[in-house]
């Protein structure tokens, strides 16, 4: 039988345990984890900021996660059809911060959304750090 293929996306910024679990919890979905990493440009356009880390290390640290099978670079939130065909995947993963966005893919894949980790968030820790440093 094909390997299942599991799709997720994000910006994955400040890389935290929110993060890690969302990948973890988005691995047990099939047989292979592929990651979309947002661009900067996208990421600017959609938050009117630019991530603290580069989309390169952002994709160096989601491509070194152990249960992490492959990476790309998200360009546009507009191109998820292709991406999924492109990737051929089976199941597409999204935190439920994204309830409902993406259920007309599911002709084409499974859609699952996942309660996000509570408490952390990469605006939080920006924030913290902004308000305690110096
Ligand atoms: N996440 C989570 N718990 C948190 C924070 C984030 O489960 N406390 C999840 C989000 O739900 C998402 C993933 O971690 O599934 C990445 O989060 P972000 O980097 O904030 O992703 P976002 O900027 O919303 O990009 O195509 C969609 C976008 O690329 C999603």
């Amino acid at each position: 039988m094909a390997a299942k293929i599991v799709i997720t996306f994000g910006t994955f910024d400040v890389f935290h345990v929110g993060h890690v679990r969302v990948l973890n919890r988005s691995a047990a979905f099939g047989d292979r984890l592929v990651v979309g990493v947002s661009s900067d440009a996208l990421n600017f356009a959609k938050k009117d900021r630019y991530p603290v880390f580069t989309q390169d290390e952002r994709v160096e640290i989601v491509t070194n996660m152990r249960v992490v099978d492959a990476v790309f670079v998200e360009e546009s939130l507009d191109l998820k059809r292709d991406y999924l065909v492109e990737h051929r995947a089976d199941v597409l993963v999204m935190g439920d911060d994204w309830a409902g966005r993406f259920d007309f893919l599911s002709d084409i894949c499974e859609v699952v959304y996942l309660p996000r980790t509570p408490s952390v968030s990469t605006t939080a820790i920006i924030e913290h750090i902004t308000t305690t440093a110096g």
